[in-house]
């Protein structure tokens, strides 16, 4: 396994907001057969038997649309597999100096590449937004994150994440929206604190890449011009210093392994 600069990654990750590791945490094999899972999934194909916990879109749906299935590792073997690779882990104890990380909650995210889009009239942009904001079940100061992992190339024309370096430090926000297809007024409405600039970065990676970012970083992402599919996993993350709401949708997963693993244990 690749050796890993623990304390780089780690003040990378607290300057900024976010580490973008660019080279592939997964075999080629295994990289191979979790694309082809995304696909079977958004199909409607489960190799598990079992269904993912919700879809946003379904086979018959437009297919210029964004895709977006809650957990789509219930559905699929290979998925299971990609979440436990051994240097997504180490990567994730590195950028937190955690003890422990567990996988809490997946999205598959796939977004058809629409080279076209103004005859197709089709909006794929994911607005921006501070993962916090919408994380209510989780504990006010539970350290809760997202790793991001490109199952495609992710080009500078194939609709990559945008961070925004350095919000992370700017405290949760009014006017996170996730759905917000009109970026220019979804930034119009959040207050950026006096002092501070708005600063946009593309996270551009290859198939198997992955970054890591904060819970109050602001991100989004605009449309995929290219002409092919963006396909991704956005891995949401916790470590020991977490607490769940025991009532809450999510807490029901986090007791099955295969499901919710533990990635790393330091
Ligand atoms: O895939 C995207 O463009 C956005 C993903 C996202 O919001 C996240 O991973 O937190």
């Amino acid at each position: 396994m690749e050796r890993v600069d623990t304390t780089a990654l780690r003040e990378h990750y607290e300057r900024d907001g976010f580490y973008i590791h660019a080279a592939p945490v997964l075999p080629p094999g295994l990289l191979e057969q979790a694309a082809r899972g995304v696909d079977e999934v958004r199909d409607g194909a489960y190799d598990t038997g079992e269904a993912p916990n919700e879809r946003l879109w379904n086979p018959g749906d437009d297919p210029h649309a964004l895709c977006k299935i809650e957990q789509p590792q219930l559905a699929n073997h290979a998925l299971r597999e990609a979440l436990c690779s051994p240097l997504l882990g180490q990567l994730a104890g590195a950028v937190t100096g955690a003890r422990m990380v567990q996988v809490w909650w997946v999205q598959l995210l796939y977004k058809p590449g629409t080279p076209d889009a103004v005859s197709t009239g089709v909006a794929t942009n994911v607005g921006w937004h501070q993962d916090r904001a919408y994380w209510h079940y989780w504990d006010e100061d539970s350290a809760v994150f997202t790793a991001w992992l490109a199952l495609s190339d992710v080009t500078p024309d194939a609709g990559p994440m945008v961070f925004v370096p350095g919000s992370h430090r700017w405290g949760l926000l009014e006017g996170s929206d996730f759905f917000g297809q009109d970026p220019d007024a979804v930034r119009e409405a959040i207050s950026i604190p006096e002092g501070e600039a708005w600063c946009e970065a593309p996270v551009v990676l290859p198939p198997g890449g992955v970054s890591f970012h904060h819970r109050l970083l602001f991100h989004g992402s605009y449309r995929n011009v290219s002409n092919g599919p963006r396909r991704s996993l956005a891995i949401h993350l916790r470590t020991e210093e977490s607490r769940v709401r025991p009532d809450s949708w999510v807490a029901r997963y986090l007791d099955r392994p295969e499901i919710c693993p533990i990635i790393f244990a330091g």
